[in-house]
């Protein structure tokens, strides 16, 4: 295989073992996306639908060819209901992760679950006590039992609102309740998002978009913040850890682990047998140094947020890793995992394991984890990694690691600060930080790999702008040297300041995509002490580089929640111009934010600084 491309990636990892995939043969996502260019100009503006077998239907763009699909339903329900559908799938992904660590917790009250355990009792009991559960006087697997049951609870019928909307200030949930978007039940809003997008059920693209509004808050405040808040629970609450990043954190002399997907459920048993006696000395017994377990995507920032265990790349990345010849094993669970990579992996000795029930890959030996045997297949999995080492034929790490700071949660931020955030909006209100960004999600092969991310990080943090960063991003300011104390240098005068006497980096690794609720958590505590809406606050949100159904869902329930957020690429909205200025603009009317796409990030940073200034403004902070 010839490929004249030498840089589909800003990183030096990412085009080295993109050059050593091609020489070996190895099909990437590169080539899978040129293979598929023209991409369809239909689907890529939302205009086709197969929700039925009347269909499938396309309305022509150009308003020659027909208007309408068969059943009648024009561009804008098309484009409407097909954005519906993806803000359910996105929604269903992360409250499903969400509904696993449940049923652990469930497991762990009843003894059911060998090797997991309540690492947060503090935690447990606060957020019991959120859920009117009286905590005083009882055991802690019984208020853990409670809690889970009633968890459960939010994801039925029998709730007026999921609990966890409590959290928000109470001018925005006026906001919801006037939109008529509070949640009500996490499952029951992505079903009923699924019933209304069925033919010849909701026929208004403004009702459809409600509702979508509705049902990605169900993920925000209601799935998504139960898996980061029982991932706490379970695994305890992440604390800043140094860390180290890029391919370059593979090692040559010990067996190598790598984890993928997003449920820490999995990789937190794998990471307790890579570090047990046994393991180590079947390690040493087989001629490696040691066990090395790193993570990629999500399941390794879950890892790198409580352990500070390596994050060997994104999602653009979790390819060409394998191309090392270094993985051992890579143990994968679900969500965001190419089904490609197993075709990869036979190119080279690395075994891929699957382990969840719901999420089987071509090329994998299935390992099903449950609570109750999940402590005793991670060993098996260790040692048959270990057994793999010596099957290793040529390998080739291409980089020296990059160090990093990681694992900032909610509560340490807060702590750091001396318990309130006052601090911080001191420094916010004297003009030091201007604002606030997040900066979320994906990579996308559409952009050059990391590119948007690190652009615009750069830009932000030069204009005082903190910023906060999870999932594939993470990774990718890491890799830019943008989480070390030191990288204040890159930052304003302000910034730099601020950063500087808090001993913190620039940009705040807040956790995986879950963890975005973090955020909600962070921008509640700020308008609750200046006594204002979210949506007041000098904040935005940004998603460069995004390409999947989860990032929609988090983009929709941001915006919904008052945070103005940038989009890179450009959903497949443009079909209707009803659509696209209701998102761009409309939006602002009902809940005092909106989306704004630009593919640039350098435009994006133009855009979001902007933001940031108007809400100043606004607030009367700069007269
Ligand atoms: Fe997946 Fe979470 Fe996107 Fe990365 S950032 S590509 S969703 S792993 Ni969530
Ligand atoms: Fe066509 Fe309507 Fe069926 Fe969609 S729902 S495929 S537009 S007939």
């Amino acid at each position: 295989m010839i490929d004249p491309r030498t840089d589909v990636s800003i990183t030096s990892d990412g085009n080295l073992l993109f050059d050593k995939a091609v020489k070996d043969n190895v099909e990437t996502v590169w080539h899978r996306h040129e293979a598929q260019q023209p991409q369809c100009g239909f689907c890529d503006m939302g205009l086709s639908c197969r929700i039925c077998i009347m269909g499938p239907c396309r309305v022509d763009p150009f308003g020659q060819g027909p208007q309408t699909g068969v059943c009648g339903a024009d561009a804008d329900i098309i484009v409407a209901r097909n954005l519906c559908r993806m803000i359910a799938a996105g929604a269903a992904s992360h409250s499903d992760h969400g509904r696993d660590l449940v049923e652990v917790l469930e497991a762990v009250s009843k003894g059911e679950a060998p090797g997991y355990k309540i690492r947060s009792e503090e935690k447990l009991r606060r957020v019991a006590r959120e859920y009117g559960i009286q905590t005083e006087g009882k055991d802690v697997l019984t208020v853990a039992g409670e809690l889970a049951d009633a968890m459960m609870e939010d994801y039925g019928m029998r709730r007026k609102s999921v609990t966890l909307v409590n959290r928000a200030p109470e001018k925005r949930r006026k906001v919801w309740e006037k939109a008529g978007i509070t949640p009500r039940g996490i499952d029951r809003e992505t079903s009923e998002m699924m019933h209304r997008t069925h033919m010849g059920v909701d026929n208004d693209w403004v009702s459809l978009l409600t509702q979508g509004l509705r049902n990605a808050l169900s993920d925000g405040w209601g799935g998504s913040m139960i898996a980061t808040e029982v991932s706490d629970i379970l695994f305890g609450v992440p604390a800043p850890k140094p860390t180290m990043v890029n391919a370059g954190v593979l090692k040559k002399g010990q067996v190598n682990i790598v984890v993928h997907g997003h449920n820490p459920v999995v990789s937190e048993m794998v990471s307790k047998a890579c570090i047990s006696e046994e393991m180590l000395a079947l390690a040493k017994a087989k001629g490696a140094a040691g066990i090395n377990l790193v993570g990629v995507c999500c399941t390794g920032n879950e890892l790198l947020m409580r352990r500070g265990i390596a994050m060997a790349g994104n999602h653009l990345m979790t390819e060409l890793i394998l191309s090392t010849g270094a993985v051992d094993m890579m143990i994968v669970d679900y969500q965001c995992i190419m089904p490609s990579i197993g075709k990869a992996a036979a190119c080279y000795h690395t075994k891929m394991i699957s382990t969840s029930d719901k999420a089987r890959f071509p090329g994998m030996e299935h390992h099903e984890f449950h609570p109750d045997n999940a402590e005793e297949k991670a060993k098996t999995l260790v040692k048959a990694a270990i057994e793999n080492f010596g099957n290793r034929k040529q390998v080739y790490i291409p980089v020296a690691p990059q160090e990093a700071v990681g694992g900032f949660s909610i509560e340490t931020i807060l702590g750091a600060l001396g318990g309130t955030p006052a601090p911080l909006i001191d420094a916010i209100k004297a003009g030091k930080i201007r604002g606030a960004v997040g900066v979320v999600g994906c990579n996308n092969p559409k952009i050059k790999h990391d590119y948007g991310h690190v652009t615009l990080i750069k830009k932000l943090i030069e204009n005082d702008i903190l910023v906060v960063d999870t999932g594939c991003v993470s990774v990718a300011s890491a890799k830019a040297g943008f989480k070390v104390p030191s990288a204040i240098e890159m930052a304003g005068p302000g910034l730099k300041e601020i950063c500087g006497a808090l001993g913190i980096p620039p940009v705040l690794h807040l956790g995986s995509c879950v963890d975005n609720v973090r955020i909600l958590v962070l921008v509640s505590a700020l308008a609750d002490a200046l006594g204002v809406d979210i949506s007041d606050l000098p904040v935005a949100g940004s998603a460069p580089e995004w390409y999947s159904e989860k990032a929609v869902t988090i983009g929709v329930y941001c915006v919904a929640s008052g945070i103005t957020t940038h989009l890179g690429p450009m959903p497949p909205v443009t079909g209707s111009m009803n659509v696209v200025k209701l998102l761009t603009e409309g939006l602002n009317d009902v809940v005092g934010a909106t989306f704004g796409v630009e593919p640039d990030p350098e435009k994006a940073a133009v855009f979001l600084i902007r933001v940031i200034e108007k809400k100043r403004k606004a607030l009367g902070l700069d007269s």
